[in-house]
């Protein structure tokens, strides 16, 4: 152990974990019963039917933890020298629910419930909004409801609503609200969906190990390959987990982009009016949420720029203090450290 972790600001900088996930028992109930009656997808079944009903250490700790917003969270903050946490409602929050109204209600009660929390530790939590994507309407009077009502700091969308992306049209007035109201759309993984899961279960490697990240960016990807940032130029996208490996593959994104659409190869694909880079280094924000990993961080912060990667745990799926002491010795400068620890989270969530 190389020093002991103390919030406060002792090492010259707080630390803001960004992408820090709880959980309604109302939201699990909802889940868990789509579950058992055979109805959910079969990510979800894979995901929630091993973490509601498992008994291992791991799922015990997690279920236990992501229902509290209380002192056992704010024990393991402290004992983790964090000083504050951007809480949301756990993956998939209520995207994979099918009735709607049912959906709308788990949705607005948990950020009824996170506001009270957020006013019981207003230094410690800072809320993220839910919405039902299913419903697009009334997820637009919620971001507006969680903006100037509750005082939250953006909205966490857990990718695609039963295999639909926030690039097809219906979503379109969620896109348009968020822009409005200035409020950061982090786009966070759930279980991927039928028409693309194919033998992930079977081969161990649907969830947040590997699936996660290949269908968050394929959404990423969406979003940036259909001009949501040219018609939206200040709305900025959240992405966790080493920004779901987009950096490091920039260049050959860009590229074959371009390479595509001079070709003409997709109709879907029209000239942008910038390139990748652009829009990665203007309308993209990273977290290293589950990634405490040196050369990834090096990497985003590279090639989208210091100002554009910030600190994020993935409490309680992620839960190791010794990441965190880890972090504070990464080798980038003690300004790149601040800025990544606290001041980004600062400006970008508005704290
Ligand atoms: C896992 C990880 C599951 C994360 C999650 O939602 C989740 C996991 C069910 O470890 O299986 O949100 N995560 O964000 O790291
Ligand atoms: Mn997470």
């Amino acid at each position: 152990m190389t020093h002991a972790l103390k919030t406060g600001g002792d090492r010259g900088y707080l630390r803001i974990a960004t992408e820090e996930a709880w959980a309604t028992q109302e939201q699990f109930d909802a889940i868990m019963r789509l579950v058992k009656e055979g109805r959910a997808d079969e990510g979800t079944v894979s995901l929630w039917g091993f973490y509601g009903s498992s008994p291992s250490e791991r799922t015990t700790f997690i279920r236990e933890r992501l229902l509290d917003i209380g002192e056992l969270r704010i024990q393991a903050m402290d004992e983790s020298g964090i000083d504050k946490a951007v809480l949301a409602l756990t993956s998939p929050g209520v995207q994979s629910i099918f009735d709607v109204e049912e959906a709308r209600r788990i949705a607005r009660n948990s950020n009824d419930k996170l506001k009270a929390a957020c006013e019981r530790y207003p230094d410690r939590f800072y809320g993220m909004i839910a919405v039902a994507p299913q419903d697009a309407e009334w997820s637009v009077g919620e971001l507006h409801r969680g903006k100037e009502e509750l005082g939250f700091h953006g909205v966490q969308i857990n990718s695609h609503t039963h295999g639909h992306y926030l690039d097809e049209p219906q979503f379109e007035p969620i896109l348009r609200a968020c822009a409005d109201l200035d409020l950061p759309l982090y786009i966070h993984p759930q279980g991927l969906p039928d028409a693309m899961i194919g033998d992930m279960v079977g081969a161990g490697l649907d969830g947040a190990i590997f699936g996660f990240a290949v269908e968050t960016s394929y959404h990423a990807m969406r979003l940036l390959t259909t001009g949501v940032f040219d018609r939206y130029p200040n709305l900025q996208l959240m992405l966790g987990h080493g920004c779901e490996g987009l950096p490091y593959m920039l260049y050959r994104l860009d590229y074959m982009h371009k390479a595509g659409l001079r070709s003409g190869r997709y109709p879907r694909l029209k000239p942008l009016q910038h390139d990748l880079f652009h829009y990665m280094r203007n309308n993209v924000l990273a977290t290293n949420s589950g990634l405490p990993f040196g050369p990834a961080i090096k990497t985003m912060i590279e090639v989208m720029g210091e100002d554009r990667v910030m600190y994020a745990m993935d409490y309680p799926y992620q839960y190791v203090p010794d990441e965190v002491r880890l972090m504070d010795d990464l080798d980038i400068t003690a300004a790149q450290k601040k800025k990544f620890f606290q001041t980004n989270a600062e400006r970008w969530f508005k704290l």
